[in-house]
Formats: C-alpha cells, structure tokens, sequence
C-alpha cells in the first residue's frame, strides 16, 4: 500500500472535534451507568436500593468536582448522575467535556468499588449534553425527580412480587400499566411497606451543592477580626421536591452562592 503523504489533513477526519456548545451559561452534562442493573446483581448489591451503591456514586460523582471541572451542583439517583456546569473547560468543545467527565466517573466508580468491596469490575458511563437556562433548571432537575419517584415505586413493586415467589415475566405482566397509588396498595398490601416512607435519597436522589460557611481571622494590620466566607461542598441526602418553591429557593441559592463565591 503506498504510503499516505504527511501532509495529508487528517484533521479533516476528525469531523466532531469541532463540536463546541453555545455560551448559553446553564449545561447538564448526565452520565447514566452502562448495564448497571447485571453490574449490581455481580457485585450483591441489595436490591431495589442499597445505601453503598449510592454512596459509591456520590463518591464518583464527587471526583468530577475535583477534577478540574467546577460544576455548579450534581443531582444523583439511581445509576443517573446530572452535574450542572455554569462555565465550560475545554473552549466548550463536547467531546473533550462529555468525554472526560465519563471518563473520570468511570474510573472513579471503578477503583471505589475495588477499595470498598474488593471487587473488580471495569464500569462505563454514558454521557450527553443538555443545554438549559437559570429558568429551565428546576424544572429540568424536578423531571429527572419525577423519574427517580417512577423508578422507586415499580422497583419496589416488582422485587416485593419476586420475594413472593413470582418469575420476573409473571412480575412484569402484574404491574404493567399501574398507576401509582396501584403500585403503592400493591406493596402495603403484600409487604405491609408504605412506599411514602422508604428513606427520602430513594424517593428523590442525593443533591450535591455548595454551602457557604462564615470563618473569623484576625487580621493583624487594622488589628480585628474579618470575616471571611469558604464555599464547602455538602451532599444532602434529603433534597427537597425540586417542583416546590423550597425546592425551587434551594437550586437558586446554590447558583447564587456558585457565582458568589467561586473562583472566576
Ligand atoms: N441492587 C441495586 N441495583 C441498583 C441500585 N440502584 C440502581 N440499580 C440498578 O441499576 C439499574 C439502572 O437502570 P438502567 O440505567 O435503566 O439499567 P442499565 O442496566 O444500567 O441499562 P443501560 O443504562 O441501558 O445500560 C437499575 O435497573 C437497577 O438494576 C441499587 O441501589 N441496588
Ligand atoms: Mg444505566
């Protein structure tokens, strides 16, 4: 084969590298895990939920915000993580920001899992962009809620018929087409479980944000004491109902304090 000539532009091949997002300011970078629901079931995790698979991934999830990428806040729920960036690295270029974010979490998820559990398990997360605005954000954020309450409702509801004996096609078959209340006098029904109070991270995912905390030094030239104010990063693993006005207040005073209060 004859040799392709150096000067040939195979920049001209790489025909996404050149994708970069538009500085509408607001962008949801979610990641979900891929094959989760086999990766789980391998390494034993309790099922519908288990407090140390959320924990791992809001262990991940913390990573991306100490690998240079500053978001804003993260919103996790299930294998879903949503992180929110106001400023974009990389001149906005996607796949350089989608990549590593994955890339990062991936590798996170991975090595925790190993640290933790001694179990080691290569893991992937997929990553796309969403392109938002400070209006569209708790709307956004209550609709990947509503999915996690979605999630919660039928994942309890079909483990609580295969703990009764039934296959998961029988299950499957049951609850197809439930409303809500249905699933939840399903589960009171044959478990006695009240689906409105299982602990509130299943209910409605872990938020990430930032809390400003107020510290005093002594400044020793106008000899007093300042105040000097320290963003740290909190999770709360009882976020409100991102539909609500707290839940609304909430998201608008975590970007406030963002834009307050970090680095420019
Ligand atoms: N045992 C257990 N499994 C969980 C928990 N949280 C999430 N999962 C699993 O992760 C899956 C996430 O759902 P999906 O993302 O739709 O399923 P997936 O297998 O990851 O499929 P793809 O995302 O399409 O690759 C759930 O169906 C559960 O099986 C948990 O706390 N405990
Ligand atoms: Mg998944």
């Amino acid at each position: 084969m004859e040799p392709v000539a150096t000067s040939y532009t195979w920049k001209e091949h790489e025909v996404f590298s050149g994708l970069r997002l538009p500085r509408c300011g607001f962008y949801i970078v979610r990641c979900d895990g891929r094959n989760f629901h086999r990766l789980t079931e391998e390494c034993g995790f309790q099922k519908p939920y288990d407090r140390k698979f959320a924990e791992l991934m809001v262990k991940a999830t913390l990573e991306v915000f100490r690998g240079g990428f500053n978001p804003c806040l993260a919103y996790i729920f299930s294998d879903e993580v949503n992180i929110l960036l106001l400023r974009l690295p990389f001149n906005g270029r996607l796949e350089k920001i989608i990549s590593i974010i994955s890339g990062i979490l991936s590798s996170a998820f991975s090595l925790k899992l190993k640290q933790k559990f001694g179990i080691e398990k290569t893991s992937a997360f997929d990553s796309r962009i969403i392109l938002l605005n400070r209006e569209l954000l708790p709307a956004y954020l209550a609709y990947r809620q509503a999915e996690a309450w979605r999630n919660h409702n039928n994942s309890y509801a079909y483990y609580t018929l295969i703990n009764k004996g039934y296959n998961p096609k029988e299950a499957s078959t049951m609850l197809k087409g439930l409303k809500t209340n249905q699933l939840h006098e399903l589960v009171y029904k044959m478990s006695g479980l009240n689906l409105s109070k299982t602990p509130t991270w299943q209910r409605r995912g872990v938020l990430i944000k930032y809390l400003i905390v107020r510290k005093y030094g002594y400044n020793p030239v106008e000899k007093r004491k300042v105040a000097t104010y320290r963003r740290r990063l909190t999770v709360n693993w009882e976020p409100p109902l991102f539909g609500s006005e707290k839940g609304k207040e909430i998201i608008e005073e975590s970007i406030r304090n963002f834009l307050d209060y970090s680095l420019p």
